[in-house]
């Protein structure tokens, strides 16, 4: 069975097929998206099992999106198709010099019916029976009350097994403000192990003002108060550092260069990915860092959520060619 267990929306994503505003597009790419199918696709690229639990709308585009899990070796057992609801989607501008114009449609959507009986289905069914490691994702629980139950029964089942958990804030303030989520996400980050998230999301679980004068380092370290054993701030180009609560600091001042970003989108989840794979694998914070950046580089050289997700040969790829650049300082 599955080492990694995850749940949440799986969307479909349609990329206008050129540059410019969402007002002149006319074709569209579609591709399968949602934070935690990211994850998922991106961990069995890279050699680890995982379950996925959700629902998807009994439309097309629903059966999309278990074509494409499924085809990606995700087990897909507990992914349910809800007959009642359509699929999420998202809709969004070609990536170009200006941030693109992000819509979703997902409201009552299939995808936010996941709930904890859903979690407890997989239970029974032997999803969690060898599960080193749980991913969960504040997107979720601003979905609906019944998501939201369904990541704190994930979470509970996650502590009952011993996995390791981590949370993603993945804070959307399209789904809820920073005051509503602020509680709530904090409240996760309590009962996990890992936190990960930007420095502006870091800071709202702080409780400091988001206007970037914060040091990240130090946004971190506030976060690991809340109770998680390592807080990890992802920094985009300029890298990621993380904090343990044993007062280790892993630092890695640069991501991979890249000559230009062709879409970020997806690159924070294939982060997820690549500091899972590493620590499930024995790696120290400091390698799973590098793992990470290097993961999320990949995925923002390419279009779409998932396309670029590295599998092992191309992971040890972009690594070896990276090598002798900034490697990852450990410090205490
Ligand atoms: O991290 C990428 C996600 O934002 C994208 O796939 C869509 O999950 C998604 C969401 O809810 O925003």
């Amino acid at each position: 069975m599955s080492e990694v267990v995850t749940l949440g929306e799986c969307l479909v994503t349609l990329v206008a097929g050129r540059p410019g505003p969402l007002a002149d597009a006319t074709s569209f790419d579609r591709f399968v998206a949602g934070a935690e199918a990211n994850v998922a696709v991106g961990l069995v690229r890279l050699g680890h099992p995982v379950t996925y639990i959700g629902r998807v709308g009994s439309d097309g585009f629903g059966e999309a999106i278990r074509r494409q899990l499924r085809g990606e070796g995700v087990e897909t057992a507990f992914l349910t198709t809800e007959p009642a609801a359509p699929n999420g989607l998202m809709i969004r501008e070609h990536p170009g010099l200006i941030p693109a114009q992000v819509l979703y449609y997902r409201r009552e959507s299939a995808g936010s019916r996941v709930s904890a009986d859903d979690v407890d289905a997989a239970v029974r069914g032997g999803a969690f029976a060898d599960a080193r490691w749980v991913h969960v994702t504040g997107i979720t629980p601003a979905l609906s009350a019944g998501a939201r139950a369904a990541v704190e029964r994930a979470i509970a089942v996650g502590r009952e097994v011993s996995a390791t958990i981590s949370l993603d804030v993945n804070l959307r303030r399209r789904l809820w403000s920073d005051e509503v989520a602020a509680p709530v996400l904090r409240d996760f980050a309590s009962r996990v192990d890992v936190l990960f998230g930007s420095a502006d999301e870091l800071a709202v679980l702080a409780g400091r003002p988001i206007d970037g004068d914060d040091d990240p380092a130090d946004l971190a370290r506030v976060t690991l108060d809340l109770g998680p054993a390592v807080a990890v701030a992802k920094l985009g180009a300029a890298g990621a550092l993380a904090v343990e609560r044993d007062g280790t600091e892993s630092l890695r001042g640069e991501a991979i260069p890249l000559a230009y970003v062709v879409d970020p989108v997806g690159a924070g989840d294939a982060f997820c990915a690549g500091f899972i794979a590493s620590r499930l694998e024995g790696d120290t914070v400091a390698e799973a860092l590098e793992v990470a950046n290097a993961c999320g580089a990949v995925v923002a050289s390419a279009l779409g959520d998932q396309g670029g997700l590295p599998d092992r040969s191309t992971l040890e790829a972009v690594r070896r060619s990276t090598r002798g650049g900034a490697a990852p300082d450990t410090v205490r």
